[in-house]
């Protein structure tokens, strides 16, 4: 378990904003996006590549890389974000983002831009990709570890728990996914749509060993995404609680932002929010 100063927190706070800069700038560039999922999962995400993930911008293929899989490819702008933060591609790319022939589409493709591990987008198959991975990884014998950030809505699809229940079959320790559970999915609350409560004890019948900590606070993601895995022979889940459109004060826990199709004024607005977080920041 890796325990983080309170200057590192601050620091990863900062990446964080940084990283919710970035989404807003994709959302200016376009005038539109899934801004309300990126924003949920921002934090987790932010926190794996800057503090936890062993990842060479320089040398994106490296073998002995952790890798990440976005299972919900609709969050994307959190991960184009974080990747443009860290260095694996230009900043100005980011504001090509929803223009014709640009290398960042609307659901991550590998072949377009370095550090996107996987393509996906089609709900339900980053659990089975990643599982390939881990054991793909030992079989190398490489001590890397494999990153998924699933959303709660998501686990509707049924593919989810095969591969669930694959991971446990071959003992994939090296795996540690996070639910980010925002509790909304497209169309409404997961638990009106598809409910998959109790999450906690499904997921433990699945033989994965299960935590539940507050998806935005960069101690808790750290604390225990360096401690796995929690149990010895079991693939390792997180449930994340997060907040929809965190950080946007007029869209948070909203299901109309899912997709925002971003007003002037909305922009505005946002960029006020953020730098009121930035305000907030540098007070300590
Ligand atoms: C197989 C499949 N079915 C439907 C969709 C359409 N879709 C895109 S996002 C979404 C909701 C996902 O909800 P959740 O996993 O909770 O993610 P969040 O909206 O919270 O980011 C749906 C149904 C899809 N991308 N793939
Ligand atoms: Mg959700």
């Amino acid at each position: 378990m890796y325990k983080l100063t309170n200057e590192e927190v601050l620091e990863l706070e900062k990446e964080a904003l940084q990283v919710r800069r970035n989404v807003l700038r994709m959302i200016k560039a376009s005038k539109a996006g899934h801004a309300g999922g990126a924003l949920s999962s921002a934090d987790i995400i932010t926190a794996l590549y800057f503090k936890i993930m062993r990842v060479d911008p320089k040398n994106p293929k490296w073998p002995q890389r952790d890798r990440f899989v976005l299972s919900a490819g609709h969050k994307c702008l959190a991960l184009y974000a974080v990747l443009a933060e860290k260095g694996f591609f230009e900043k100005e790319i980011l504001d090509t983002y929803g223009k014709l022939k640009s290398r960042l589409p609307g659901h991550p493709d590998m072949y377009k831009i370095p550090g996107v591990e996987t393509n996906t987008g089609a709900l339900g198959h980053g659990l089975s990709i990643a599982g390939g991975m881990a054991l793909g990884v030992r079989m190398d014998g490489y001590d890397s570890k494999v990153y998924v950030v699933m959303g709660d809505g998501e686990l509707a699809e049924g593919s989810n728990w095969e591969a669930a229940a694959a991971c446990s079959h071959h003992k994939l320790d090296n795996i540690l996914v996070f639910v980010d559970r925002n509790r909304l999915q497209i169309s409404g609350p997961t638990v009106k749509v598809m409910s998959y409560e109790p999450l906690r004890a499904r997921w433990e019948a699945f033989g994965w060993s299960v935590r539940e900590i507050d998806g935005h606070n960069m101690r808790e993601i750290v604390d225990n995404a360096t401690d796995i895995p929690f149990e010895k022979g079991k693939p390792s889940l997180i449930i994340a609680n997060t907040i929809k459109s965190k950080g946007l004060s007029f869209a948070e826990d909203k299901v109309n932002y899912h997709y925002w199709k971003a007003t002037p004024e909305e922009i505005e607005q946002a960029e006020k929010d953020l730098n009121e977080i930035e305000r907030r920041l540098a007070n300590g």
